[in-house]
């Protein structure tokens, strides 16, 4: 009896676990809110694996618990191996085998509409992130788009604005990204624009998105750019690349329309040449 009371209390935890992850969507445990224009494609894949894995979880699980309590040890009584069955041993191999190319065929389109440069819709704004150990670069043009934007990305140009850790946008503009890392891997990750991609030493890399809400709004009080309380939307380095990698935190602020971008633009272009250091005094000379 005993035997079978162990897999009672292992079904029972088995069981508690599916149960609280069958209501974290219901009580806000759940993904981000997206703000992605291809966040929808994206969430679409996640839930076909999560069906697939999900199912085959309470499955074996299920089996697992029934067999416990069912052949629970017994004094005298032998166990049974199947062993060298080509049936079982065909099917354990075919049906991974077609739910991996249903999975390799359905991610075809949304890799394609997020990954590759040639299907990337024409920018509204450019800019360029260098990450480092351990912040976020972000390098602005003086204007949303730079002549020749990947000859822009290589070379910085005298007006270029950098702010750490601060990546300014507009709802609806189609933003191009040039990722790079100044030293080790990290990897660019913001989960309520459903996107994430490594920077590699040595490559410059094209990461695009388009923000369907906006989160930034002007405080004529104090002067500034300031965020939604709710709607935080955290850039956080997604590959761990040293002791402050728990640091790499930047801020996504989404301004409502371009108008707004560019007089934040404005104020970001003033405060940086305040900024530049004096001109040097003419040095004296000294007798
Ligand atoms: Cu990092």
């Amino acid at each position: 009896m005993q035997q079978k009371g162990w897999s009672i209390f292992f079904g029972a935890i088995l069981l508690g676990a599916f149960l609280l992850f069958a209501v974290a969507p219901f009580v806000g445990w759940w993904l981000p809110a997206n703000v992605s224009t291809f966040g929808p494609d994206v969430d679409r894949l996640f839930y076909i694996i999560l069906g697939f894995t999900g199912f085959f979880f309470v499955l074996t699980g299920a089996i697992l618990v029934y067999a416990m309590y069912r052949f629970a040890w017994r004094a005298n009584t032998k166990s049974h191996y199947v062993e060298g069955n080509h049936r079982l041993e065909i099917a354990w191999t075919v049906v991974p085998a077609i739910i991996l190319l249903f999975i390799a065929v359905s991610q075809i389109s949304t890799w394609d509409t997020i990954k590759y440069y040639a299907s990337m819709p024409n920018p509204d704004l450019v800019m360029q992130v260098t990450a480092r150990q351990w912040d976020w670069s972000m390098r602005y043009a003086d204007k949303p788009q730079p002549d020749n934007a990947r000859a822009w990305a290589e070379v910085p140009a005298i007006d270029d604005i950098y702010l750490p850790s601060e990546l300014h946008c507009w709802k609806g503009a189609n933003v191009r990204i040039f990722l790079k890392t100044q030293d080790v891997l990290h990897s660019f990750f913001s989960p309520q624009l459903r996107l994430k991609q490594d920077a590699l030493p040595g490559k410059t890399i094209p990461v695009w998105f388009n923000a369907t809400d906006a989160n930034t709004s002007y405080n004529a009080k104090t002067g500034k750019w300031d965020i939604d309380k709710n709607k935080r939307w955290e850039i956080a380095c997604a590959e761990l690349c040293g002791g402050g990698h728990y640091r790499m935190q930047g801020m996504i602020y989404v301004h409502e329309n371009k108008e707004d971008y560019l007089k934040w633009l404005d104020g970001a272009k003033e405060a940086a040449r305040s900024r530049q250091p004096e001109k040097k005094p003419p040095a004296v000379a000294k007798n």
